[in-house]
């Protein structure tokens, strides 16, 4: 492998650093926006960001910035990821694209010392939406896209707003608008690829070509408390009975739609929750997906349709709250172009893929030119403690992600 010098043993060991942040007792990682474990994090992607040389700012959203200044420092390329994870979640998805793009940046400036443009690596706030439902607040306040409105009206499970959270970590919501930005002149991201194509054809990394559109909202049905040995089982208005159907109706209709189609339900909460009490309420998500955004319209609606008829037949209210709609995003092809050349100069095998994850790229890519560069994932698994890339398949995306930065930036 040629070209830039990265340590794959201090790209794990700081992954594995970042991942004691948050671990939970049965191997997973939880990691949610402006909570104790994310202001550690932030505290420790700081360090290594200092550590590295490069000049560390939070903007004030919380995404943290570390910088090496250009001698013309008008434009910035941008590298970077997010920080929060996924409910025991793994190790590697955002915080990989952190520790690359530090590592890369660090090859940067010992390599070839001072660029031409800044280049600047990000840790971006709440991509996953697991705290708030916020997805993608951290990009979307970069490209102003964030609403002033919504860190007041967002509220976690223990109803505190984005805004209270972010006064309680010393950010004032009032100034969300100064995290947009302008200089930017193309933002790479790297990530794993949550999927075993790479694994599964031997190839060292994924160019990624476009993102999925995914819709996500939150459901609510209600129907009434009743006694579970004495109420008669057609004399009932069962709100768990009914979004047990919804959940199912929903997954066939992803299934009737076909590959990539998705729907998810990922989360369900029953009020009161007792083993003898029929369930007065029952709370889901749903999460579904599809490249395009006319067939995932469609989908959604579809879903809706039946799930109003289900409700009308088993007695039960339906409340549908869409959270958000994030269209998917055509990477830009000269970015591609470049990753794949700078793949072929590191010695490295490169394959295009479409992601079916959502990421902060796609909430860039209509502002700024981006592109986004996969390694491969263990057995393709995600969103799980299992979570696992290789230390020397996360290098060669790293310097793979550092000769594209040079060709941008210097
Ligand atoms: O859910 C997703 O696709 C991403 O991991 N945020
Ligand atoms: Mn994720
Ligand atoms: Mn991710």
């Amino acid at each position: 492998m040629t070209g830039f010098a990265v340590d794959p043993t201090a790209i794990a060991s700081d992954v594995a650093a970042l991942g004691r942040i948050g671990a939970q007792p049965d191997g997973g990682v939880t990691r949610t926006t402006y909570d104790p474990a994310w202001v550690q994090a932030r505290d420790l992607v700081r360090k290594m960001m200092a550590d590295r040389g490069l000049s560390v700012r939070v903007d004030a959203v919380g995404n943290v910035y570390g910088r090496l200044a250009g001698t013309d420092g008008s434009r910035t390329v941008l590298t970077g990821s997010h920080l929060d994870t996924v409910p025991n979640g793994g190790n590697y998805d955002g915080a990989l694209g952190i520790v690359a793009g530090i590592a890369a940046l660090d090859a940067l400036n010992r390599d070839r010392g001072r660029p031409r443009d800044n280049v600047e690596v990000v840790a971006f706030v709440e991509e996953e939406g697991t705290r708030f439902g916020a997805d993608f607040l951290g990009s979307r306040a970069l490209v102003g896209g964030a609403d002033p409105a919504e860190l007041h009206a967002t509220r976690d499970v223990d109803g505190v707003s984005v805004a209270e959270a972010m006064r309680a970590v010393g950010l004032d919501p009032g100034h969300i608008g100064e995290a947009k930005r302008t200089d930017l002149k193309a933002f790479l991201e790297l990530h794993i690829e949550q999927g075993p194509v790479l694994e599964g054809t031997g190839t060292d990394l994924g160019v990624v070509d476009a993102i999925t559109s995914l819709a996500v909202e939150d459901a609510r049905v209600t129907g009434r408390a009743d006694h579970a040995g004495t109420t008669p089982i057609t004399h009932r208005a069962d709100a768990l009975r009914a979004a047990a159907r919804m959940i199912v109706a929903a997954d066939e209709r992803a299934r009737a739609c076909g590959p990539p189609a998705t729907a998810t339900v990922g989360m369900c909460r029953v009020h009161p929750g007792g083993a003898n009490i029929v369930a007065e309420r029952a709370e889901f998500s749903l999460d579904a997906r599809h490249p395009d955004p006319a067939v995932l319209g469609r989908l959604v609606e579809e879903i809706h349709q039946q799930w109003q008829a289900i409700a009308a037949t088993e007695g039960v209210d339906l409340a549908i709250t869409p959270r958000r709609v994030t269209d998917g995003a055509l990477m830009d092809p000269g970015l591609g172009a470049l990753l794949r050349e700078a793949a072929g100069v590191c010695g490295a095998s490169a394959w295009t893929l479409t992601s079916g994850a959502g990421h902060d790229s796609q909430v860039l890519a209509p502002h700024v030119p981006t592109g986004m560069l996969f390694v491969p994932s263990r057995a393709g698994r995600s969103h799980c403690p299992e979570e696992f890339t290789e230390p020397e398949h996360a290098a060669i995306g790293a310097r793979v992600l550092a000769t594209a930065l040079h060709q941008l930036a210097y």
